[in-house]
């Protein structure tokens, strides 16, 4: 079953959101197998964006994102990559549509309130960064034969 990698950033966690967050992708069907509060390192944020290294905004991205702590979290189900993007919205909330996490939540692409990998390949790199494979728990949920 496809997983990724979702993880409600210091501003989601400081302004009270990991519920919300977490109840839209329950609402939707998908399965919780891996969740922790964490505060996260400079190597691990640097790690984590490695692909912006070169970016203007890099600095600033370590910066916020190792600010506070963040709910990095692993979650399952059909076509759960893409449909988890389109439920955060477009990176800069100003662009993301009502409905989405971005685009009732956030104002700010610095401070956009959620991460999600964007691609299989994104997704399999950064659970195996953020989790070990004891922190990834597979379970049965019988309800799934109904989505
Ligand atoms: P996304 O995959 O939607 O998180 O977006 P990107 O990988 O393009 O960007 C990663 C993070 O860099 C964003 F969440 C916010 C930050 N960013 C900026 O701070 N400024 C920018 O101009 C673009 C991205």
């Amino acid at each position: 079953m496809e997983k990724t990698f979702i993880m409600v950033k210091p501003d989601g966690v400081q302004r009270g959101l990991i519920g919300e967050i977490v109840a839209r992708f329950e609402k939707k069907g998908f399965q919780l197998v891996g969740a922790k509060l964490m505060t996260v390192s400079r190597e691990l944020a640097e790690e984590h964006y490695a692909e912006h290294k070169e970016r203007p905004f890099f600095g600033e991205l370590v910066d916020f994102i190792t600010s506070g702590p963040v709910f990095a979290m692993v979650w399952q189900g059909n076509n759960v990559i893409a449909t988890a993007r389109q439920m955060m919205g477009k990176t800069n909330p100003a662009d993301a549509l009502p409905g989405t996490i971005r685009g009732d939540y956030g104002v700010n692409v610095a401070m956009n309130i959620v991460h999600g990998s964007d691609s299989p390949t994104s997704a399999e790199r950064e659970i195996a960064l953020w989790f070990n494979e004891a922190e990834v728990n597979e379970y049965e949920k019988t309800i799934n034969r109904w989505i």
